[in-house]
């Protein structure tokens, strides 16, 4: 249990603790520097700093801190993918997730709330049974329920037959959850700022250093920087910042909007998703719901929200919660996706001698935070690939070994 509030209440001395890092001036040369200040990068640096006493490190960013797809996402937080290399990785992750709170001593409003993923037709059935089987193989809780279930589970979906979606089961998932995005990214970053590292916001790499296939230093709007390793953490700017190491990665970047309601009495506990219907929402405990859908049709750098992705999205709501019709939309965002062919992501070693990549999140990333930063940090620390990255390695697209991870991201992508 995090006792941060506690004492906050009883000192007498404010601010009791300063979340956000300060600036530091830039120094010529660090062991590791990170692109990225977003939740991915600052997790590694706060697990190299933390569990491997690396901490001669700097974090940048072209923008502000948790920014990025950090703060542009729904915040779920889940386990219930199709492949076994997608469930073991996303495990690993609810394990941290469940201790963060207790690791930062910051309340992240971990909420375990169930997801539910519906079953509008036999052959989504089927997908919901093989991903139950699969899930519960490797430790995972999940199973195919039906509509008794539930509607014990949410009495306001709309469970009748005669409608254009009905629902013929679910996939059940109890430990689905969600988190408060900032505080993720301020946890991390306080735990590493602690530790020694130094976080610089508004600090842009124009440019990556490689001398005899290693990395030897970044350029940024503040300076030149020597390093011996670079970790990027780009999300929604992968190929941009790979191409000037002279990586090319197999990317697309497609925009994923999303859109928040207003503040409504609580009714909602289960995170519902459709993927028939590309549609999830779930209840904030502020009560407004957060919901999205897919992807937008097309691969774009923009962070702009649009009405025909808000009107398909609420036809779909409507279609499941029909009693919703009069709510009003507060607000709208997008993230950017970045897209692999396989829809699993990019991670660990690279061809280039201490250049590290974490990439390629397409609808994972947010939920993946901790291990990514956990198991990135490790990758780093022993210069090595860790078993667990090993399928999401950069050279599976030159030996066919994709990890299809399409028919489970519970989205359209
Ligand atoms: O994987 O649960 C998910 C998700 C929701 C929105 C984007 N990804």
């Amino acid at each position: 249990m995090p006792f941060g509030l506690l004492k906050f209440g009883l000192t007498k001395t404010y601010p009791a603790r300063r979340i956000l890092p300060r600036q530091h001036d830039l120094k010529s040369r660090y062991d590791v520097v990170i692109i990225g200040a977003g939740g991915h990068g600052l997790a590694t640096a706060y697990y190299l700093a933390t569990r491997y006493g690396i901490t001669n490190v700097a974090v940048l960013d072209k923008g502000y801190l948790g920014g990025g797809n950090t703060a542009r996402n729904t915040a779920i937080i889940r386990a219930n993918y199709l492949t076994p290399e997608g469930v073991a990785f996303y495990k690993e992750s609810m394990d941290l997730w469940r201790g963060l709170s207790d690791e930062f001593d910051l309340n992240i409003l971990y909420s375990t709330r169930g997801h539910l993923t519906l079953a509008h037709t036999d052959g989504a059935l089927r997908t919901a049974r093989w991903r139950a089987e699969v899930n519960k193989h490797l430790g995972v809780d999940s199973d195919l329920i039906y509509p008794d279930e539930i509607a014990r589970l949410c009495p306001q979906l709309d469970l009748s037959k005669n409608v254009r979606y009905p629902i013929l089961g679910a996939l059940h998932h109890p430990p689905g959850a969600t988190a408060r995005h900032d505080a993720v990214a301020w946890g991390y970053a306080e735990g590493a700022a602690r530790h020694g590292v130094e976080i610089h916001q508004h600090t842009e790499v124009t440019g990556i250093h490689v001398q005899g296939g290693r990395v030897t230093g970044v350029e940024t709007t503040r300076g030149a920087i020597e390093c011996g390793q670079v970790l990027q953490a780009v999300a929604g700017a992968s190929s941009l910042v790979a191409r000037m190491a002279g990586l090319k990665l197999p990317i697309k970047t497609i925009p994923l909007q999303a859109c928040v309601s207003v503040p409504l009495k609580p009714f909602l506990d289960p995170i519902i998703v459709s993927g028939s219907l590309h549609t999830y929402i779930w209840q904030t405990t502020r009560g407004e719901l957060v919901m999205g859908g897919a992807t937008d049709p097309y691969p774009l750098y923009s962070t702009r929200s649009t009405l025909d992705f808000k009107e398909g999205l609420m036809a779909h709501i409507l279609e499941l919660f029909p009693f919703l019709s009069e709510v009003r939309v507060n607000r709208q965002w997008a993230g950017m996706a970045d897209m692999t062919p396989d829809f699993s992501p990019v991670m660990g070693m690279t061809p280039i001698g201490g250049y590290y990549i974490d990439s390629g999140w397409g609808t994972w990333g947010f939920k993946a935070t901790p291990v990514a930063g956990f198991r990135m940090a490790e990758c780093i620390a022993n210069n090595r690939q860790p078993d667990l990255l090993h399928p999401f390695r950069i050279g599976r697209f030159e030996t066919f070994s994709q990890v299809g991870e399409k028919g489970a991201a519970s989205v359209g992508h």
